[in-house]
């Protein structure tokens, strides 16, 4: 891995959770996006070394939903950075680690995601996110 690209947080409504990110901590929005695929509304905010991922589920489906009616708001996953995200996901599947997917999905901004199931990673969900050719993107 080489580092942390950004921490996902679910919340309930981004219009509610924005001004405490932006006018209360001072923090900067960097964009925000529909990722239809994960039924989520994203807003990425700049936190220096990190990105903050806020998540708002779109419909009543989707994991963080799902994540939100069990578990209420709060951090869902860390996203690794990372560079040949097929070639990242097959050592790790060789390691044994259980990956949600054998292929990556695209994720905001166009990026390429895969998921580690949480019960193979001490009940964190890890992220591995390549943003190809487009690191200068929001995400
Ligand atoms: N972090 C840590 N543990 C989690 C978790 C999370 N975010 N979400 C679920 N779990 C745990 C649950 O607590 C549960 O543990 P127990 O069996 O001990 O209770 C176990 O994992 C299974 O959870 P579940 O509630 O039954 O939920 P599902 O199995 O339906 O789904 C998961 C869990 C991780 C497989 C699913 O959320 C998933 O596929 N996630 C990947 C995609 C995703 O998260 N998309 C949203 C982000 C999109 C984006 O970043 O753009």
């Amino acid at each position: 891995m080489k580092k942390v690209d950004h921490i996902g947080i679910a919340v309930k409504d981004l219009n509610h959770a924005l001004p405490y990110y932006i006018d209360t901590l001072g923090l900067t929005l960097l964009g925000v996006e529909d990722v239809e695929n994960q039924k989520v509304k994203v807003a990425f905010i700049d936190a220096g070394n990190v990105k903050l991922e806020l998540l708002e589920p779109i419909s009543g489906e989707g994991a963080i939903a799902k994540f939100i009616e069990k578990r209420g708001e709060g951090i869902h996953h860390i996203a690794f950075g990372v560079t040949d995200i097929q070639a990242r996901m097959d050592e790790l599947k060789e390691k044994g680690v259980r990956l949600l997917q054998d292929e990556p999905n695209k994720g905001a901004g166009g990026a390429e995601v895969a998921f580690m199931h949480p019960k193979s990673s001490f009940g964190v969900l890890y992220e591995l996110c390549d943003k190809g050719d487009k690191p200068n993107g929001h995400l």
